[in-house]
């Protein structure tokens, strides 16, 4: 049996990008959509046995209507058109949070040949001798961890293979730092015959027969170094090719010193550094140092506006120069007690979705900044 896996497509992201395609949609999306529709495109070529998406073919839990289509198109053309049984489950992104929303990827049932989890509860689907244990993202990880018991492997199946989403146990680098993700140990994958896991974006094993696919594009800085694509197995004798797909360039610059210097040469030296990496098909993220006001004032206009148009996307962090004074007031003055009264308040919010963590260290940022 061979089988082609694939995950974490996140169809939808990038919304947020400046520039905006044909479509309506941001060239980020359209980008993000290309590498699904690529990895679709390779998998129809190889024609495996099944294809399984182990979850997070979207974004969010409602996707826009545009998108939705599209994705339906390519499971239409893999399972139905080109008669690969396919087999698609919910990750954390794409999982309703509460039961009556109903999954996205329910709106494909009617296709034939195609196999949806989207639950809330382990799915057992059943492909010419093999079974395939498939557990999307749960509601709860009592429910999750409850389905998990149950996924014990049937002797007179040719073969077993489980299909999850969530975070390898005891391996906190395949954390994705998001609200709600779910752990999943390692003693039950390796009950079967093949395990094949979504959520972590870089693809890698995680045990002898258990395998991250990783994203079909990059969606962060911290996957830039990573190859893009999806695995084909062969169960036996077993073997792993990973097939690599096209992905967008990214790029992290050096950080740039701006101490001494005025904005109009801070501009100038940023347009330098982003001409020497060719940065007009890249992700570029770049964090300027030592930024005082007077250099934010003598920045020309239209400077920053200019440089994003130079580079397929553009990321600019300034850092204040620290001094002792704004390093000291805070988490004492009037500020000191609103940061702490931001942190009470999102304990009382309802924060699912979002990195609770991360979501504080920026509210302090800029309570910070307001500050100075
Ligand atoms: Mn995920």
């Amino acid at each position: 049996m061979r089988i082609c896996h694939f995950a974490d497509s996140h169809l939808g992201a990038g919304e947020n990008h400046y520039r905006r395609g044909q479509s309506g949609l941001t060239l980020r999306q359209e980008d993000i959509i290309n590498g699904f529709i690529e990895a679709v495109d390779r998998i129809i070529a190889l024609k495996p046995d099944v294809c399984i998406h182990a979850g997070d073919v979207f974004h969010t839990v409602r996707p826009l209507n545009r998108i939705m289509a599209l994705a339906g198109a390519q499971f239409y053309r893999l399972a139905e058109q080109n008669g690969i049984p396919t087999i698609i489950i919910t990750g954390n992104h794409d999982a309703p949070k509460q039961p009556h929303i109903g999954a996205a990827l329910d709106v494909y049932r009617q296709i034939d040949n195609l196999y949806i989890a989207a639950e809330s509860k382990l799915d057992i689907f059943e492909i010419n001798g093999v079974k395939f244990f498939t557990l999307p993202h749960c509601l709860t990880t009592d429910i999750q961890k409850a389905e998990l018991a149950k996924c014990i492997p049937d002797k007179n199946a040719r073969y077993n293979v489980l299909i999850l989403h969530g975070v390898a146990s005891g391996m906190p680098e395949f954390s994705m730092a998001d609200l709600g993700e779910q752990e999943l140990p390692l003693e039950i994958m390796n009950r079967f015959d093949y395990t094949a896991l979504g959520h972590f974006h870089n693809y890698c094993r995680v045990a002898d027969r258990a395998f991250y696919a990783g994203s079909t594009e990059r969606l962060s800085q911290s996957e830039r170094e990573a190859a893009k694509g999806l695995i084909e197995v062969e169960l036996e004798p077993f073997k792993i090719v990973f097939h690599e797909i096209r992905s967008r360039p990214m790029v992290d610059l050096q950080p740039i010193d701006a101490r001494g210097k005025r904005g109009d040469q801070l501009a100038e030296l940023i347009r330098q550094e982003l001409e020497k990496v060719d940065s007009s098909d890249k992700i570029v993220r770049v964090k300027v140092e030592g930024v005082t006001e007077e250099i934010m004032r003598t920045i020309p206009p239209d400077a920053m506006a200019e440089l994003k148009q130079k580079s397929f996307s553009l990321d600019v962090r300034f850092e204040k120069e620290k001094t002792e004074e704004s390093a000291s007031q805070f988490g004492r003055s009037a500020i000191g007690r609103l940061d702490e009264s931001f942190i009470a308040y999102l304990d009382t919010v309802d924060l699912q979705g979002f990195d609770k963590d991360r979501l504080t260290k920026e509210a302090l940022k800029y309570l910070n900044l307001s500050e100075e």
